[in-house]
């Protein structure tokens, strides 16, 4: 018997687990994500793969794509007055819910997440976290929140098939859409990652760039024999952090996107892309580390703020943390290139 996502959902709510509110946000994110599962399985055909000439906040072309995407999110997250904040990697402020600034939640989001992989027919994703204006809340206006009061997070995946991963604390759970039926499907519940995993997963192109610890912790993944199957570790990189992620999530191994010369804080952004990811991990028995902590304890500052980003199997982050302790100083500035 199949399980869909609406059932799923007011299942969990009957057991009064989870909130009626909480769920319909979910929901409304999933009919988003049926609209852009469309798009994107059309690109080329509509006229979605153009750039639009818009610079975005961050200094990057605007895709037609990422702007209907964007649109989309708020004006359906705006609709049942669930939300009163959405936060939004394409927009440069949080946007105020027009008669909703009692409502309980709070979006953060990356609408779609990796959408220049289009050019190269790539995955790419959508990035959510939802937090509760009533709890965890530093600064909800400014979209600033204690990173362990998220309530809910996932992705959206749009690969061959599209998958829904979430979790709401209480496990992580996927759905994979239906075209035939037009919905998300429960496919696996409960997922653990995959534990050692022999993947690693780093855009290779800034090994120099990178700190003396992270370089040598590559440089034993390229030596190092996975003792469990006497594997050597593989690399991995789409360059789209929902597929990397997945990737890491079923296959094990550890995801990094370190400070750089060029991105010293590193280049993912704390708030629509490494605390859903890092939430998710921890619930599938995970670890994600920001460098210098573990990601979850970075204290949010800006809406955009951007941090570095190592998370995988607990095993191999652990390792990492202490090549970075071991050879980089704390506070010293990532070496510069010879
Ligand atoms: P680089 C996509 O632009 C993104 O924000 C993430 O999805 C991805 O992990 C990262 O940037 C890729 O960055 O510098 O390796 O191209």
């Amino acid at each position: 018997m199949k399980t869909e996502l609406s059932k799923y959902l007011i299942q969990e709510s009957m057991n009064h687990e989870l909130p009626v509110a909480l769920g319909r946000v979910i929901l409304d994110i999933s009919y988003v994500a049926d609209i852009i599962n469309h798009r994107v399985s059309h690109l080329g055909i509509f006229d979605d793969d153009t750039y639009t000439g818009d610079i975005n906040t961050h200094g990057d072309e605007v895709l037609a794509l990422d702007e209907i995407a964007d649109r989309t999110f708020t004006q359906v997250l705006s609709f049942n007055g669930d939300c009163c904040l959405i936060g939004s990697e394409e927009q440069e402020d949080m946007y105020e819910v027009p008669m909703s600034e009692d409502a309980p939640y709070v979006v953060m989001i990356d609408p779609l997440d990796g959408s220049s992989n289009f050019e190269v027919n790539g995955s790419m994703g959508t990035i959510f976290s939802v937090y509760n204006k009533y709890t965890g809340n530093i600064s909800a206006d400014e979209g600033l929140f204690d990173g362990r009061s998220q309530v809910a997070a996932g992705y959206i995946l749009y690969g061959p098939s599209t998958k829904l991963v979430y979790s709401r604390g209480k496990g992580v759970h996927e759905f994979t859409y239906d075209v035939e039926e037009n919905k998300f499907i429960l496919t696996k519940e409960n997922i653990l990652i995959a534990d050692p995993g022999n993947l690693y997963s780093v855009n290779m192109g800034n090994y120099y760039l990178f700190s003396k610890g992270v370089k040598s912790y590559i440089n034993y993944c390229n030596q190092y024999v996975v003792s469990r199957n006497k594997e050597r570790y593989s690399l991995r990189y789409s360059g789209a952090l929902v597929a990397d992620f997945h990737t890491c999530l079923v296959r094990g191994g550890i995801f990094m996107y370190p400070g750089t010369q060029k991105y010293e804080n590193g280049k993912l952004r704390l708030n629509y892309e490494c605390r859903p990811m890092a939430f998710l991990v921890e619930q599938a028995g995970g670890r994600a580390y920001a460098g210098d902590m573990d990601l979850l304890d970075v204290q949010a500052e800006s809406l955009h703020q951007r941090t570095p980003l190592f998370i995988g199997v607990k095993k191999a982050v652990d390792e990492v943390q202490e090549f970075i302790a071991c050879l980089d100083k704390v506070g010293e500035k990532i070496e510069k290139a010879s």
